[in-house]
């Protein structure tokens, strides 16, 4: 049976871009929320080999760690002509000093090698994966993506990681052009835009009521 987020969350990420758009995803529901960065807490290490498995482990580390219910994303970038990288690994290919324009640029550099120049052989999909951990080990798990174009230059400076080189299909402006809001592109935008959004809907369905 699936179970309500009822109490305070954790939300179990260290990337500010993405605890800025989860705490957004929250806020029509009141649902108290504090990060794992203000906690303190430690950065449990990715060792799954899918988006679903990562979120998992950093939630229920987080739900261990505090004895509250812990709210993780695990989210990437797969490039259909990069065989699916930087996939589950896309947060590695910026390093250790979070370089997401030496990241855009190495995709580019790939791409290139790849003789893939035309819109049609730069498709790609952002994943996420989320999953709320309870601290009995009660789980709800969920995974939507965004199929788009990867376009260069970047262009745009809203949001974080890939957002500024990301066509979502059936737009002219990159994630990185778009405010959060629109990005997210839920109601009365539309019925959920980013990878994110797209599964945050499908979780506050099973989860959530708005207030
Ligand atoms: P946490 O594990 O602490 O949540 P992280 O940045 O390490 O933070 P991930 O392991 O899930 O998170 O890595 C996902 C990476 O994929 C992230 O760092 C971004 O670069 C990229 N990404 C995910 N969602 C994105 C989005 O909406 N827009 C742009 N880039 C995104």
């Amino acid at each position: 049976m699936h179970r309500r987020i009822t109490d305070k969350l954790v939300v179990a990420t260290h990337n500010p871009g993405k605890l800025a758009e989860m705490n957004e995803l929250l806020a029509p529901y009141g649902i108290a929320a504090v990060s794992a960065g203000e906690l303190g807490l430690a950065e449990p290490e990715e060792t799954g080999n899918d988006f679903r498995s990562n979120a998992a482990i950093k939630a229920i580390a987080a739900a261990q760690a505090t004895g509250l219910a812990a709210f993780a994303d695990d989210s990437g970038i797969v490039v259909d002509a990069l065989d699916g990288a930087p996939g589950i690994y896309s947060a590695r290919w910026a390093g250790p000093s979070k370089d997401f324009n030496a990241a855009m640029a190495q995709i580019e550099r790939l791409l290139q090698e790849r003789g893939a120049t035309t819109p049609d052989r730069r498709t790609a999909h952002f994943v996420s994966a989320l999953c709320v951990a309870w601290p009995d080990d009660h789980r709800e798990e969920v995974e939507a993506r965004v199929d788009g174009t990867l376009i260069w230059p970047p262009r745009g400076t809203a949001g974080f990681g890939y957002d500024p080189m990301f066509l979502p299909d059936g737009h002219d402006r990159t994630f990185g052009e778009m405010t959060s809001i629109e990005k997210h592109g839920l109601p009365p935008l539309g019925l959920g835009l980013s990878h994110r959004a797209r599964a945050f809907v499908k979780l506050a369905e099973i989860c959530l009521e708005p207030r």
